[in-house]
């Protein structure tokens, strides 16, 4: 399909303006956003990943894949996200503290908004702090960590051990995902769930919540 083609290219190359453009006529000729998202977005950024390890692409190039990735996103998201009129709870989202990766994050928020979740999104480089702070203070239920760097996953740790020093970790559950997280890790810093990918962070997100 020539436009999921185009959104691949215009993605590895940086070209946003290609980006939205076929995005838009797929979407108008009917192609389901989530076949977008799955066939065409996140293959492009998983090559541009490929490409950085292999020393090819640069960080320019990611930033520039990251920005045409995003312009897409934005485009799909209303198909993405259900109507829904009552939140069924409430999940702060964030990437952690030290990690400016949020693409997967703004995936997984698009999709707990869609199961019916308010969301809020905490944005990235998020201090413990913050992810306390939205359970005492906003009324969060879940917090949702997101992790792209071996090097700020024990962020996702000092989360976990800065809700039990603020006497709130049995009042929330605490779901982890990111590229470089496991189960294991999970297991091991005592989080109530993981997940290797956003819509299955959502269904996640219903089964802690007995939805
Ligand atoms: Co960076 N980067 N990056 N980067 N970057 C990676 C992550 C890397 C794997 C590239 C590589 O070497 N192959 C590597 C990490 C190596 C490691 O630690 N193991 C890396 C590096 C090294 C770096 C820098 C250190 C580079 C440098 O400066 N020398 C630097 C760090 C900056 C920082 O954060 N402090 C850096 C910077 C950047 C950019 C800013 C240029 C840009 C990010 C732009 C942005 O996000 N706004 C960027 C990008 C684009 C990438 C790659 C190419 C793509 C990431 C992405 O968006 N993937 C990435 C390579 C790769 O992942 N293959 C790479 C698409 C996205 C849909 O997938 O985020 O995995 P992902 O999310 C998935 C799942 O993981 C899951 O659901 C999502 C989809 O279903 N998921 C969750 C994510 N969060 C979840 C939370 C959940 C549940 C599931 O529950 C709450």
């Amino acid at each position: 399909m020539a436009q999921k083609e185009t959104i691949f290219d215009g993605i590895l190359h940086g070209k946003m303006k290609d980006v939205e453009e076929a995005t838009k006529n797929a979407l108008a000729s009917g192609i389901p956003a989530g076949e977008l998202l799955n066939e065409a977005m996140i293959p492009a950024m998983a090559e541009v990943g490929r490409l950085f390890e292999a020393n090819e692409y640069y960080v320019p190039e990611m930033l520039i894949a990251a920005r045409a990735m995003k312009a897409g996103l934005a485009l799909i998201r209303p198909q993405l996200v259900a109507e829904k009129i009552e939140p069924l709870g409430k999940v702060a989202l964030g990437t952690v503290k030290g990690d400016l990766h949020d693409i997967g994050k703004n995936l997984v928020a698009i999709m707990v908004e869609g199961a019916g979740f308010e969301v809020i999104d905490l944005g990235v480089d998020v201090s413990p702090d913050k992810f306390v702070d939205a359970v005492k203070n906003k009324g969060a239920q879940v917090v949702g960590l997101s992790a792209l760097l071996t090097t700020t996953m024990p962020s996702m740790k000092g989360t976990v051990d800065a809700l039990k020093e603020a006497g709130v970790r049995e009042q929330v559950k605490v779901v982890i995902g990111g590229a470089p997280v496991t189960q294991k890790y999970a297991d091991e810093i005592g989080a109530d769930g993981y997940s290797r990918d956003a819509a299955g962070a959502a269904t996640l997100v219903k089964k802690l919540m007995g939805v």
